[in-house]
Order: structure tokens, then C-alpha cells, then sequence
């Protein structure tokens, strides 16, 4: 297999379009949107943009079983959701240009940075966005314009709406507290210092070809720590290279990427982002798949001296299942290569999976959420 997060290519057919261009439902200010939006445009594939409303975010949560956003509907009318999957899928039906390393070592890494940067830094994201008065004043007006547009209510109740909505769930939900706040905001920091060592020395993370790990760190950095007033601030003071590759990614053409060669190794300035990968993400994974396994709801561990507390994600536990699979899939010298890098991570992706979680299922169930857990819509308490 060779997605991370390989969720099937399936679900319902719906009317189809008539020239033959798949439509990305999403919003223009969607961290996953812009992650998926940068994928097409580097790779040359042709797709028109439809800014969803709420009708538009249930319309595909019942054709794929998941309520989130991007979701692409295809010409035939069959749809795709989850931008791993997606990725990954496109890489087998347009190879070029890749955007995959071809040595198998380094597109494990690259498949685990991108896991490791759609998933971990989803929660400093959302918390610059909605902790801070300006993020959450600019951000909250913008949704109740967009997403919003269809709810026939006065503008101010749809924006206190959302607001309070994103607070509870992205916020109060996720484990965001005073005492978490400061490793919420040291994670974003150190991000912005590991990448700025990394692209003041060469274009993308890898290399000079961007591949999946850099579309993983993407959709955070694009969407919401260079656009929303408090992040992008601190960005563009601490790590002017890392602004200029969410640009440069942004403004990358197919013709320009081929002139660069894929990535044939991992550098060793990527060891900041191993590091914290084995000692933060793969822990908090086991503990989460640990937690799945025994039914919980929630996830309590311990991170650098804080206590955590976190709904359960099956999400997730299938991410961690198919990071597994990948490192299996790795032969000797390059598995041997593997366990080098990530040290005391390595463990958690050679044991084997406690569970098999069952993808999401678009025919006659209420859509799940963005985890894959529950009918999405009742917020989990
Ligand atoms: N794993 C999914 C994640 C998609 C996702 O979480 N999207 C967010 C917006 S960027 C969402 O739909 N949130 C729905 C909500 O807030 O309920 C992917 O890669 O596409």
C-alpha cells in the first residue's frame, strides 16, 4: 500500500460533471483545502474550486461517510475524500511529475513527516486560530460569510455561532488549557525553527523537488500560521524562509518541480522533526490506538510533564496502522536504516496493530466526523 492514510477510492455516484474537470468542495480557508489545492496545482491537474456552504459540507459527508472538507467530486460522479488517500491515488493515476521519492526509505520518511505534520500540528493551528482575539475575530466573520452563507440567520448570531462551536471543539475538546497552552505554542516555535534551519539551506524539505512530506506541513503553515494575523506575525519575524516556501509551494508548476530531482535520501537536518516524532507522535498514537482498543472515548497520557486528555481518534489508529505497514514494507538494510533514525520510536511501528478500524461507509449510516468516530454533528463531550 502506498498511502499513509488510505481511506478507498469509492462511495456514491452523484451528477456528473460535463467537461470532464473534477470540482474540489472545500473553502479558501480550509487548512486540508490548501493542502489538497497546492498537491493539483504542482502536479498540473486541472480542477475547479466550489467554496462550500453547509449544504454543500452534508451533501458530500453522505457521499464518501465522512463530514470534512477538501472532497472531490469526479467527473463520473464517484467522489474522494481524505488528502492522503487522495495523494496517493494520484500519484498511481498521473505519475508525472512525481512527487513521491522513488527510493523507498526516503518516501517512508517522506509519508511519516507528512502524517506527523497534517496530524500534529493540526492543534497549534486551530489554537492560534481560536484562542486570540484578532485570529478568532477575523477568523469567525470569515466563516459566517462562507461556509455560513446559507444559514438564514442575521450575520452576528452565524459568527458567534462558529465561534463557539470552534472554541468547544478545536479548543476546550482537544486538550487546549492554560497548562497545555505553552507546549501548544513551543511545538509551533520549534516547527517554525526546525523548517527555517531546513529551507535557508534548500528549497523543500526534502530536497529540491517537493514531495508528500511537504504538502503534510503545508496545510498548517498555508492556511492558518502565514495567514492568521498572530502566527503569521511571529513567522514572518522568526522564519522569513519558511514564508517564502509557503510561497514557493503555492506558486510551483509542473515544469518547474521536473527540473529537480526527487529526494534519494533523508537529510540530517530533518533530525529535530524525527525527534519529536518518536518522543511526542508515535507515543501519542499507541496510546491512542491502546485507548480504541479498550473502548474509551478518551485518551489521557503524559507528555514533558503535562497531562493530556484527548477524545479518542480511529482516524488516526488507521494512520498509525498503515505507517506500520509501510515500515514492513521496507527491506533490511533500509528497515535497519529506518530504526537508526527514529530510535526509541521504532518499537511502536514494529509491533503489530491492535486493532483493524473499519473505514467510514457512505450507504445508509449518518456520516462520521473528521475522526471517524461517531454520527458527526453531536459534538463529543
Ligand atoms: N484527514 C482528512 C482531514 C480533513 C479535515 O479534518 N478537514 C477539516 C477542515 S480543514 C474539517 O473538515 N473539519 C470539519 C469540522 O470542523 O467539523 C484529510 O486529509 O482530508
Amino acid at each position: 500500500m502506498h498511502s499513509t492514510c488510505h481511506i478507498p477510492a469509492m462511495a456514491q455516484q452523484t451528477a456528473s460533471s460535463a467537461d470532464g474537470t473534477m470540482t474540489v468542495h472545500g473553502l479558501t480557508l480550509s487548512y486540508f483545502t490548501g493542502k489538497l489545492e497546492a498537491y493539483l496545482r504542482v502536479k498540473g491537474i486541472p480542477y475547479r474550486f466550489a467554496e462550500m456552504d453547509t449544504a454543500a459540507f452534508r451533501r458530500a459527508g453522505r457521499a464518501t461517510g465522512v463530514l470534512q472538507m477538501p472532497q472531490i467530486e469526479m467527473a463520473d460522479g464517484t467522489w474522494l475524500t481524505d488528502t492522503t488517500a487522495i495523494m496517493a491515488e494520484f500519484e498511481r493515476r498521473f505519475p508525472a511529475p512525481a512527487l513521491s521519492p522513488a527510493d523507498p526509505l526516503t518516501r517512508f520518511f517522506s509519508l511519516l513527516l507528512e502524517d506527523y505534520g497534517d496530524e500534529w500540528l493540526w492543534r497549534p493551528a486551530l489554537h492560534y486560530r481560536w484562542s486570540f482575539d484578532e485570529d478568532m475575530a477575523l477568523m469567525s466573520a470569515q466563516i459566517a460569510r462562507s461556509m455560513l452563507r446559507d444559514v438564514k440567520l442575521p450575520f452576528w448570531i452565524r459568527r458567534q455561532m462558529i465561534l463557539r462551536r470552534q472554541r468547544r471543539v478545536y479548543l476546550a475538546q482537544d486538550g487546549v488549557t492554560k497548562e497545555t497552552a505553552p507546549q501548544i505554542e513551543a511545538l509551533y516555535l520549534d516547527t517554525l525553527d526546525a523548517m527555517e534551519a531546513v529551507l535557508s539551506k534548500r528549497s523543500f524539505l526534502m530536497g529540491e523537488r517537493p514531495v508528500e512530506a511537504d504538502f503534510g506541513f503545508f496545510g498548517s503553515m498555508f492556511r492558518h500560521f502565514s495567514s492568521d494575523p498572530t502566527p503569521a506575525a511571529i513567522m514572518r519575524a522568526r522564519a522569513p524562509h519558511v514564508h517564502l516556501w509557503v510561497a514557493r509551494l503555492w506558486a510551483a508548476r509542473p515544469e518547474d518541480v521536473e527540473r529537480a530531482a526527487l529526494p534519494g535520501h533523508v537529510p540530517g537536518a530533518l533530525a529535530p522533526f524525527l525527534a519529536r516524532i518518536a518522543q511526542d507522535y508515535l507515543p501519542y498514537l499507541a496510546a491512542n490506538e491502546a485507548a480504541l482498543a479498550d473502548g474509551a472515548r478518551h485518551v489521557r497520557y503524559v507528555q514533558g510533564g503535562v497531562a493530556w486528555n484527548v477524545p479518542v481518534s480511529p482516524y488516526r489508529a488507521h494512520c498509525l496502522a498503515a505507517l506500520r505497514t509501510q515500515y514492513a514494507s521496507l527491506e533490511g538494510e533500509a528497515r535497519k536504516k529506518a530504526a537508526g533514525l527514529l530510535g526509541e520510536g521504532t518499537c511502536i511501528l514494529a509491533t503489530a496493530s491492535l486493532h483493524t478500524v473499519p473505514g467510514p461507509h457512505s450507504a445508509g449510516r449518518q456520516p462520521l466526523d473528521r475522526h471517524w468516530s461517531g454520527a458527526a454533528g453531536e459534538d463529543r463531550k
